[in-house]
Formats: structure tokens, sequence, C-alpha cells
């Protein structure tokens, strides 16, 4: 029997992405896109779409028993910019959608389950460079709380009721077909877009902020990686380091400049500062390399071209 799959949060920067990957891969009919409102009409034509709010249980169980779906992919979330300004919504949102999708695998309805953390888990105390798998954890915003929480329950069902729930803690995703809302590392695909429609940009974060980031393509790689992998090579059942790049405003604008000479960018950090002072600048990601065969594709050049090349098609 074919496998049927369900994406909450299908219409988000990632979700998007996914959703029409996993179609690629399984069939339009075999993936169902779920949001809380509609969005890219081109994902909602090409296969099923459904109305789901990720924090209404019944709606959830519902969909999953009308197309009789096995596996989950639970995207959507309040991220850390915007949870900052709505601190009890973010951690109700994240919270309340993630105890959702793990009691349906405690009760059976489902088989798999994919939660994205982040590494907005890390705080101030964690060690800035390379930042290994475990370590201290102390995480300043209420994103970067609700995710490390989310792991701890995650690794709890396992361990208690045998769900099986993988997981990554993405760092900051760089994509040009759906654009990111309300996170700290916005700025990272921001800057594409202005870089080519006004030819400056000016930077939220400092110059020498540095951030670990990752190309949408990988991402998705990632995703679907873990969720095929074979339950014994999933070791960590709370979430995976997973890395490709780090680099700074200036070193992104530097990039840009090769192939835009004319860009020009300045700097205006505002309250994300704090954000992004309070993560890591790069991640250890070795445990996913060995564990599930991890290997990222694109680098800071490789990512910059791809990027420019595709908006600018885009923006012709
Ligand atoms: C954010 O900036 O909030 C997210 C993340 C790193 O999880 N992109």
């Amino acid at each position: 029997m074919l496998k049927k799959i369900l994406i909450i949060g299908a219409c988000g920067q990632i979700g998007t992405e996914l959703t029409q990957k996993l179609r690629n891969l399984y069939g339009n009919d075999a993936v169902i896109a779920s949001d809380i409102r509609e969005g890219n009409k081109k994902l909602m034509k090409s296969g099923p779409f459904e109305l789901v709010n990720a924090m209404d249980y019944d709606t959830i169980l519902q969909v999953v028993e009308q197309y009789n779906i096995q596996e989950v992919y639970l995207m959507a979330a309040m991220l850390s910019a915007t949870g900052e300004k709505f601190p009890e919504k973010a951690w109700d949102l994240n919270m309340t959608s993630l105890f959702n999708v793990l009691n349906l695998a405690k009760e059976g309805k489902i088989k798999k389950l994919f939660w994205p953390s982040s590494i907005a888990v890390f705080g101030p105390t964690t060690p800035k460079e390379n930042t290994p798998q475990e370590t201290i954890m102390e995480p300043t915003t209420v994103y970067g709380i609700s995710k490390q929480t989310g792991e701890r329950w995650c690794e709890y069902y396992y361990k208690k009721y045998d769900v099986d729930v993988r997981s990554i803690r993405y760092p900051g995703i760089i994509s040009w077909k759906t654009k990111p809302g309300g996170g700290t590392t916005d700025y990272a695909v921001e800057i594409f877009h202005s870089a080519l429609l006004i030819g400056k940009y000016t930077s939220f974060l400092s110059e020498e902020t540095k951030l670990p980031m990752m190309y949408m393509d990988d991402a998705i790689a990632a995703t679907i990686a873990i969720m095929n992998a074979k339950p014994a090579t999933i070791k960590i059942r709370s979430s995976y380091n997973l890395a490709a790049m780090s680099f700074t405003p200036k070193e992104i604008a530097e990039t840009i400049k090769k192939i835009v000479p004319e860009f020009k960018i300045t700097y205006n950090p505002d309250f994300r500062q704090q954000i992004a002072n309070s993560w890591p600048s790069s991640i250890n990601d070795s445990k996913a390399r060995k564990h599930w065969g991890w290997k990222p594709k694109y680098n800071l050049t490789s990512m910059t071209e791809t990027m420019l090349k595709n908006l600018h098609a885009k923006y012709k």
C-alpha cells in the first residue's frame, strides 16, 4: 500500500518546498497539504489541500482518518522574532501543535512523525563555535524554550510510548520560492530580494554577526533523509544538530557583490540582534553525518549563485 503523508503548515517557507518535493517522490495524491489558511496557488492545485489549525486535535484526527495518513510533518510554528512579540501565543502554538501530533502517534493513529527543532535551543552559555550535539542549553527566547522543551517531549514519547519521532535542529534556511516570516535569520533571504530589486539592503543584524545557515534544497534533503532512515540509525530522538555554512551579513554582502557589483549594504541592528547574539556561530553536526549519512551540497558561494539566478528569472 502507498504511504500517505500529511504536512501541517504546508504554506510556509519550508512546508511549500517540502510538499512539492514529497509529491514529486510519492505522487500528488499521496501528500496532503494543510495549513490554517490558503497559500501558494500552485501547491494547492497540485494535490489535496485541507484547512487545518495545528492547535485543533479533532480536525487533525479527522484528516488523518479521512486520508488514512501514516506520516505527519509538523511544519507550523511561531519563529523567534515574532515569538518575542507574542510570548504566550508562541508557547501555546508551538507546544499544543507538538502534543497534538505526539498524541496521535501515541494512540497509534500515525506511524511516524517529523518535527523541526532549531539552533534556537542554544543560548548565551552554549559554546559558540562548533557547538556540540550535547552541550549547555539555556535558550533566552520563547521560541528557543519551546523548541528545547519540545525536544525533551519527543525523546520522552519515544522512550515511554515508542513513538517514532524524528527531528533536526534547523539553522537559518535560505530559499527563493517562499519568503520566511518572523525569524531572526530572515535577513539572509531579504538581502537577495533587495539586491536585485533596489541594489541595496539595510541589515537588521550587525556586520559581524555570524550565524549557521543552510540552502533550502539541503534542508529538504536532510528532512526526507532522516524520515527515510532505518529506525535503528536514528540514535538521537530529541533532535539532531545539522550544519552547512556559517556567515556574517558582511560576508554574504561581499559574495552578492561579486555578481551584483553595484550592491550596497548598511547596518541598523534592532531587537533581533540580541536574539542572534545568543545563538551559536557554527554547529558540529558529526552525529547526523555518522548516524544517517547527512552531507550538505551548498556552501555560501553556490547558494548565492543559485539564489540570484532563480530570483533574477522570477523578477525578469
Ligand atoms: C528563526 O530565525 O527564528 C528561525 C530559526 C533559526 O529557527 N529561522
